[in-house]
């Protein structure tokens, strides 16, 4: 089954009521009707705020993290089902920020991913290796692990998630991948969902993330197993992710 690409951004913890109203008012104003499936990943807090904004549009909403739990005793933490409630369709999932800062560990991202899945959200399950790790030789191995994590939870169906492919040494620092070093990780990555589950592998969105910018993304867009970009800075800029959007076909 063939799937849009999709281009999701990933705002961070940037935006404010005002901010998003102008972003998402011209991000509507310019994107048409997109060939591609379009998402903003906004800080929880403007979750009710922007769910308004992108109502009757084609731009969906998304989560930067869900909590593994549903409900409870987890100070801090956004249920699935609670996202549920503002319209939420994705939650990013393990971004090698929350890995790096919050102690996030492959099976916490497995277990977040399954929270999510549960609940009928779209989890975007970020893998990537760091600088050392690259120059170690050690970057299949890296992106492999941590993409089986997510592969062998128990009565999931892993043609529901979507991977992003976030090389950390290009993110926030302005470094992309090449295309072609991107393509080669895509590939290795497509090889392995294909072997845990060749009947969903082709159709399964991987996504590059790091430092995708619209000078960059129709390149990058352009290699066989890159299925739409996961936009950090760039996505905070309406004329440079609509032109993003518009390299997405
Ligand atoms: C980046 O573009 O740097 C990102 O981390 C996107 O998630």
């Amino acid at each position: 089954t063939h799937k849009n690409k999709l281009i999701a951004g990933n705002w961070k913890m940037n935006g404010g009521l005002a901010a998003n109203s102008a972003l998402v008012d011209a991000l509507k104003q310019g994107v048409g009707e997109p060939a591609c499936d379009v998402a903003l990943c906004v800080p929880a807090p403007y979750l009710a705020q922007v769910q308004s904004l992108v109502a009757g549009s084609p731009l969906a909403l998304g989560a930067q993290d869900v909590s593994a739990h549903a409900q409870g005793a987890y100070t801090g933490e956004q249920s699935s089902v609670m996202l549920k409630d503002f319209g939420v369709r994705y939650a990013i999932v393990g971004h090698s920020e929350r890995r790096q800062y919050h102690g996030e560990t492959d099976a916490t991202v497995a277990a977040k991913t399954a929270a999510a899945l549960a609940n009928g959200i779209t989890p975007i399950v970020c893998v990537g290796e760091t600088l050392a790790e690259r120059e170690a030789g050690q970057t299949e191995e890296v992106v492999k692990r941590q993409l089986a994590a997510v592969i062998h939870l128990n009565g999931h169906c892993i043609s529901e998630i979507v991977v992003a492919y976030e090389p950390v040494w290009a993110i926030g620092t302005g470094k992309t991948a090449t295309p072609a070093q991107a393509q080669s990780v895509h590939a290795l990555l497509r090889a392995q969902l294909h072997h845990a589950a060749s009947e969903h592998a082709a159709g399964i969105r991987i996504l590059y993330g790091g430092s995708m910018n619209a000078a960059n993304a129709a390149e990058l867009l352009l290699q066989p197993d890159i299925n739409g970009g996961l936009i950090g800075g760039a996505s905070l800029k309406a004329p440079d992710f609509l032109q993003i959007i518009a390299a997405a076909r």
